[in-house]
């Protein structure tokens, strides 16, 4: 048995019932073969891959916070720690029912990959709850942050972890988050990002993800002799994410046709564009998570109940809402469909096996680790413009971040040259970030 199923076999053995944690490893340990066996026996013997699939230190903590009947209510908080060898942890907070350790720890394991491909010095963490925002009023998010932050600020530091925000975490709970750990230390620091600008936050970083997500598609068509002016976008999701990629794609002269929610979801053949796009922000801050209302609003476009996007024929396909939105039988449709190219924005949306499906029908995928790394890119920005204690333009920040999504296009591009891997961004983009991650942890030492 090689060394890398060993180590697979043994994170299955080691976390059982974590299927989302595995299917992540498994897509890694998949795709470092041409590094890894060149060199088994000194990987191995450093244990190389033992240390980087087990984390540094996972924390696990009570929630504990009253609603607005007096009802006393608790949930699980978590905090995964997984790797600081390239700079100190780095990673959004997600507050959603589906939030458990394997969702956490499949999220924080992709993060030191992602980051490591930024460039930047930050390490892979991720953080959040089982706690669901949808319906909750203002004043219970804040004291369930609160009480969130009241375990979490022991743990985090500007220096130390950084977390910002994911699925279910926005501004206003940035905001919560940060007086709360302020309050508590009664120290002012970047130890969040996504903060608003009045206190230190950085200018396009609610953008960012999506932003940096066409940046990088843009990337991906110019390589295949492709351009996206003029492209029909299937996108899904109609949170942070889709809004800034059905942002950018209208910059550029494409368009996204379609939205979703765990409702189901909206074509819009017309595109959604314009004023549409400032609609999903109140979608979004309605709190009731659900985008059939854009169909009332928008009489030119459909409302499909209970569906998801992936049967509509598009130019190329966006995933922006969760993990795993994408199987074989939607796989199966889009290829029907003639999809040509998939870029994830959101963390892990497609199935190892629709993955494998794709390659054999010549689809080119841009992996999530790549494409959606201008959220925490611009993240690291915001750290360091809080570290010198000062304000970056606009344009500042839109340079900085074309050239991290261009340049992490190229890594990737890079490693499938060097390694003969012809098409395949994803084990590009897994072995670019391996390799600089796994050099640091060699410089210093058994740790
Ligand atoms: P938002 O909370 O703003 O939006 C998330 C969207 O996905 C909503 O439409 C949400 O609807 C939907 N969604 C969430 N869970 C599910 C589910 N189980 N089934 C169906 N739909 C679901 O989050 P973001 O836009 O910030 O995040 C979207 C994706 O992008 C996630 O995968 C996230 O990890 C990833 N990402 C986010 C970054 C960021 O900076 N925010 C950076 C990089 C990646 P609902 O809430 O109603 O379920
Ligand atoms: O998945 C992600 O990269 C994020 N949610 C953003 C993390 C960050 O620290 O900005």
């Amino acid at each position: 048995m090689s060394y890398r199923e060993e180590v697979l076999n043994r994170v299955i053995t080691e976390n059982p019932r974590q299927p989302e944690f595995h299917q992540a490893v498994r897509e890694v340990m998949e795709s470092l073969g041409p590094v890894i066996d060149a060199n088994e026996a000194f990987y191995r013997r450093e244990a190389i891959l033992e240390r980087l699939t087990t984390p540094d230190r996972q924390i696990q903590f009570r929630v504990t916070w009253v609603d607005d009947q007096g009802n006393v209510r608790v949930n699980n908080g978590y905090r995964i720690q997984f790797n600081n060898a390239i700079g100190p942890y780095k990673g959004g907070i997600r507050l959603h029912p589906t939030v458990n350790r394997s969702v956490m720890r499949f999220l924080a394991f992709e993060q030191i990959f992602k980051n490591s491909l930024t460039g930047l010095p930050i390490g892979g963490a991720k953080g959040g709850s089982d706690f669901d925002p949808k319906g909750k009023s203002d004043r219970e998010v804040m004291l369930f942050c609160q009480s969130f932050m009241s375990e979490l600020y022991r743990h985090i530091g500007p220096n130390l972890d950084v977390p910002a925000g994911d699925i279910g975490v926005g501004g206003r709970e940035i905001g919560y988050l940060f007086g709360q750990y302020k309050r508590l230390k009664n120290e002012f620091s970047g130890v969040l990002t996504g903060k608003g600008i009045q206190y230190g936050g950085s200018l396009i970083r609610p953008e960012a993800t999506g932003y940096g997500a066409t940046y990088y598609t843009v990337e991906m068509l110019k390589h295949f002799g492709d351009d996206i002016k003029g492209k029909t976008v299937a996108i899904s999701g109609f949170g942070n994410v889709a809004w800034g990629t059905a942002k950018k794609l209208e910059q550029l002269g494409a368009k996204a046709i379609t939205i979703s929610g765990p409702d189901g979801y909206i074509l819009d053949e017309d595109g959604v564009t314009g004023e549409k796009i400032d609609y999903l922000l109140e979608l979004r801050s309605s709190g009731k998570n659900i985008c059939a209302p854009y169909a009332d609003k928008f009489p030119g476009a459909k409302f499909f109940p209970g569906e998801k996007p992936w049967g509509v024929k598009a130019d190329l396909y966006i995933p922006c809402a969760t993990q795993n939105e994408i199987g074989m039988e939607e796989a199966q449709k889009m290829v029907a469909n003639g999809c040509k190219f998939l870029c994830e924005a959101a963390n892990m949306p497609t199935r190892n096996e629709a993955i494998d499906y794709f390659k054999e029908n010549g689809v080119i995928v841009g992996p999530s680790k790549a494409a959606n790394a201008g959220g925490v890119a611009c993240s690291c920005i915001e750290m360091s413009q809080n570290a010198e204690h000062t304000i970056f333009t606009e344009d500042d920040v839109f340079e900085k971040l074309e050239a991290i999504m261009v340049n992490i296009f190229k890594q990737s591009v890079a490693a499938c040259e060097k390694y003969n891997l012809g098409d395949d961004l994803i084990a590009g983009a897994n072995i670019a970030g391996f390799e600089r991650v796994a050099n640091a942890m060699l410089m210093q030492g058994i740790v």
